[in-house]
């Protein structure tokens, strides 16, 4: 496959004022007539004349009302055209029904929609399919009432005929876009909707109609999606300035979807499982995912469509600034070191694995074959990690001002990190030339503290480094900034924040005028994306757990103890530490502290994070050892918290309606958290009460885990079957739960038990996930030694492939840590590797995934 470089990029060489696209709707024969005017940019190189088109039957094509015969090339067509604006019209048809990929226009249970992002328009029309190429968009649709009673696209509705009494005359809807945009923002919807409606007043005084459409019976799951949108409005305007500009904002839930949804302009597209819920079918953690993700979404109306990407080298540009945002946003709605902890979680499940494995690559990339491959862990939240420590380093009234200058300057642009950086440079005086490697240099730094303590002074002595990463052997240093407080040993602070800039290998900060020596907090707030190495003892990680002021450090002390005990009975099978066990028993009594906070306390390091931690150790990490050494320390707190447990459990019960707001949600979470060490002892006793008495999704959940934890529930599961058996999303929580829950050597099995299950359809990318993606994330159960996970999912791989390259070559990933363990599970990994890149016709996309992991 051919290799796409960033250094190549070239202007496309013509610009385009207007589209106007007509859309004959037909499941299997849709006509699509675009209408294009054309005029070359002469100061760049514009020959020969080159659309991108993928899958398309060519109807006809007229230049100047002349028809012409394309050549067909590689990727789509030239076209002999004059050296002067010309007008294109041009005719084809595609085939919605067909489209199991889900790129392009296609179909999922009887209703239209597009995903066009990043390289999906192709496959709808012959286009400059090309984030730079921007133009104003407006789109006629044509159906029958019967058959797509709502039609909707981006901008304002102009117009519509639809007449709902007539049900087959034919009908037509009218919508314009007055804001240029590239044709990745592009979107058609249409089908037998329902709107849940509402508005929304500008800080201007406009008023913007709002509407979530769903599919009849989903009306009632629209409400908390809708609050999330308004509040989402309301602090893009207070926080950053930022107000909508259109008539309208439409947002529609799709259940067929390869991604957690998509920001085109003034009509979002999302999968339904990050838009639809309720009490009753969603988790709290489903509800705060949902609020994040509308928000998002929103916040890219500023971030990504009013400033796109020049290239889709810059997708960071959009992604990283808009989660940075949408993590802001959640921190201002819920609380804030919650949310940090959330994200530093997420970081290091996701992104530190790949980022130091065989998949690394910068936060933005150089080089790829299949942009599809690069949405990845590293371009959105390392990427929002690089704007955070961009923020520290020039501190929160700077950074406004150089955002406000961002809007101001790129208003319309398709910018660059160059462009980015630069209005930080001109805003700030700031030179950015060093902070730049973030964005080209991959790998986690790792940075090495030393204490040193003399003449009432006290001294720091930090260095980094990076370790090789594909194609870039040598690292230079990075800019690093290192929050850092001191504590006196009394627990008080004697110095507050501070932030350290480490710019060179080896660098040391000293602190005079301390009488005693202070005990210090480093990286607080985890400042950096970094690997932190500071050899301390236990008894200061104690110190650390009962006085620290800043909570994530807080919080990281007791994540450390964790780790150093599991790691320790990995190595020597040694019982659970005891100062780590104490020091949790006194924060979890303590009441002054948000019932969220301590339940993430509860906690501990997942068995991929472990086997992740041996590994740099230069240890071979064995999963079964692993899973051993966790459960003994989950009994091992179920002992030792006895006497706390019960009344954490009891005194967290909400009383009243269900709210998904983050105190009640954070009460539930911490009495969950409790019920799950009581199940260790009481054979599911109170599960089984919890699941019995539970009237959210929430509480039963919670129990059914417990119980199949207990290594009961049988029950439970099949009334939760019959129960919700009409529900696809709570039906993928049936399907993952078995699975997470099963014992290391069933996992495999219980997993294509389940693939035979009537209702387990691989098209639909969030079952496949719920299935698959729960057997690669059961680290014991994957990894068992007999290398049956590796076999079924390289099956199912083998199998999903040639309908959804897409979602295929994301679960590729799962084999992305082969390295770390022994021999013989990487030969049965490599196997399959080897087979899954044997198959002839391997998608573009997998092949990428799996030749970059295998290397
Ligand atoms: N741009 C989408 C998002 O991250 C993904 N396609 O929101
Ligand atoms: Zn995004």
């Amino acid at each position: 496959a051919q290799t796409i470089y960033l250094e190549d990029y070239k202007p496309f060489g013509w610009i385009i004022d207007d589209v106007h696209l007509t859309f004959r709707l037909h499941p299997t024969a849709t006509r699509v007539i675009s209408r294009i005017r054309f005029r070359p940019d002469y100061d760049v190189h514009h020959r020969p004349f080159f659309l991108h088109g993928e899958g398309l039957k060519h109807i006809s094509i007229k230049v100047d009302g002349h028809e012409v015969e394309p050549t067909h090339v590689d990727g789509g067509i030239e076209v002999d055209v004059p050296e002067a604006p010309f007008n294109w019209e041009a005719e084809v048809e595609i085939n919605p029904e067909a489209n199991t990929a889900l790129e392009g226009l296609y179909m999922s249970n009887g209703m239209y929609c597009t995903q066009c992002e990043a390289e999906g328009f192709r496959k709808i029309t012959w286009y400059p399919d090309r984030p730079d190429v921007m133009a104003q968009f407006t789109v006629r649709i044509e159906s029958t009432a019967s058959h797509t009673p709502v039609m909707l696209s981006n901008g304002n509705g102009l117009y519509t005929s639809t007449d709902q009494t007539q049900k087959d005359t034919p009908s037509v809807t009218i919508y314009q876009d007055p804001w240029p945009k590239p044709a990745y923002l592009f979107a058609l919807v249409a089908g037998d909707l329902i709107a849940h409606e509402d508005k929304f007043t500008t800080m201007s005084g406009k008023e913007v109609n709002l509407a979530i459409w769903v599919r009849p019976g989903d009306e009632d799951k629209c409400a908390f999606g809708m609050e999330a949108l308004k509040k989402s409005m309301t602090w893009d305007e207070e926080v950053y300035g930022r107000e909508y500009d259109l008539d309208e904002f439409n947002i529609v839930a799709v259940d067929d979807f390869n991604m957690g949804a998509m920001e085109n302009k003034g009509l979002n597209v999302f999968n339904s499982s990050c838009v639809l819920a309720s009490p009753e079918t969603s988790t709290d953690a489903n509800f705060e995912r949902i609020e994040a993700i509308i928000a998002h979404e929103y916040f890219h109306n500023w971030t990504g469509n009013r400033i796109t990407c020049r290239d889709w080298f810059q997708l960071c540009l959009k992604e990283g600034l808009t989660v940075y945002r949408d993590q802001q946003f959640t921190a201002d709605m819920r609380s804030e070191p919650v949310a940090r902890i959330a994200n530093v979680l997420a970081l290091r499940g996701r992104q530190f694995p790949e980022d130091q494995g065989p998949l690394s690559h910068p936060v933005r990339p150089e080089s790829f074959q299949e942009i599809n491959n690069f949405y990845t862990a590293t371009v959105y939240e390392k990427g929002a990690e690089v704007i955070g420590m961009l923020r520290t380093l020039v501190g929160a009234d700077e950074y406004s001002k150089a955002l406000d200058l961002y809007f101001d300057r790129h208003d319309g642009d398709a910018a660059t990190i160059e462009d980015w950086l630069q209005v930080f440079e001109d805003s700030t005086g700031r030179d950015l030339t060093q902070f730049k490697r973030w964005y080209s240099q991959p790998g986690t730094p790792r940075v090495t503290v030393r204490e040193d303590y003399a003449d009432d002074t006290f001294t720091l002595h930090l260095s980094q480094s990076t370790a090789p990463t594909p194609g870039q052997d040598d690292k230079a240093p990075q800019v690093i900034p290192v929050n850092v407080g001191l504590l006196n040993p009394n627990g008080d602070e004697v110095m507050p924040t501070q932030t350290l800039e480490l710019t060179e290998t080896e660098q040391s900060f000293a602190f005079p005028g301390h009488a005693t020596r202070p005990v210090p907090s480093i990286l607080r707030g985890f400042s950096a994306p970094v690997i932190l190495d500071h050899d301390i003892d236990n008894a200061r990680r104690a110190f650390l757990l009962a006085h620290d002021t800043d909570p994530f450090n807080r919080w990281e002390s007791g994540r450390m103890l964790a780790r150093g005990s599991l790691m320790n009975s990995i190595a020597t099978g040694a019982a659970p530490d005891l100062a780590y066990l104490n020091g949790l028993g006194a924060v979890l009594r303590d009441d002054t502290l948000d019932p969220a906070y301590r339940a993430l306390m509860l906690g501990q390091p997942s068995q991929t994070e472990l086997a992740g931690l041996l590994h740099d150790t230069g240890d071979t990490p064995d999963p079964e050892a692993i899973h051993i050494a966790s459960e003994a320390l989950r009994d091992a707190k179920a002992a030792a918290l006895a006497d706390v447990l019960p009344d954490l459990y009891q005194a967290n019960q909400v009383k009243g309606a269900f709210s998904p707001e983050a105190g009640p949600a954070g009460q539930r979470a911490l009495a969950n958290a409790a019920l799950s060490l009581l199940s260790r002892s009481d054979a599911g006793k109170q599960a089984a009460a919890q699941y019995q008495q539970a009237d959210n999704m929430t509480q039963q959940l919670a129990a059914l885990s417990c119980l199949l934890d207990a290594g009961q529930g049988a029950a439970q599961l099949a009334s939760f079957q019959v129960q919700w058996a009409h529900d696809r999303l709570v039906m993928d929580k049936w399907f993952s739960l078995q699975i997470i829950h099963a014992n290391p050597q069933d996992a495999a099995t219980t997993t294509a038990r389940l693939t035979e299950h009537k209702d387990f359809d691989m098209k639909n990318p969030n079952r496949f996930r719920a299935v698959m993606g729960a057997l690669s994330m059961h680290h014991a159960g994957f990894h068992y030694r007999d290398g049956a996970a590796y076999a079924l999912l390289a099956d199912w791989l083998i199998r999903l492939d040639p309908l959804n390259p897409q979602t295929t070559a994301r679960m590729c990933s799962a084999f992305q840590t082969w390295k770390r363990y022994d021999p013989a599970r990487q030969e049965k990994i490599t196997t399959q590797l080897d087979r899954i890149l044997s198959q002839p016709n391997l998608s573009r996309d997998t092949t990428e995934m799996v030749s970059r992991i295998r290397d």
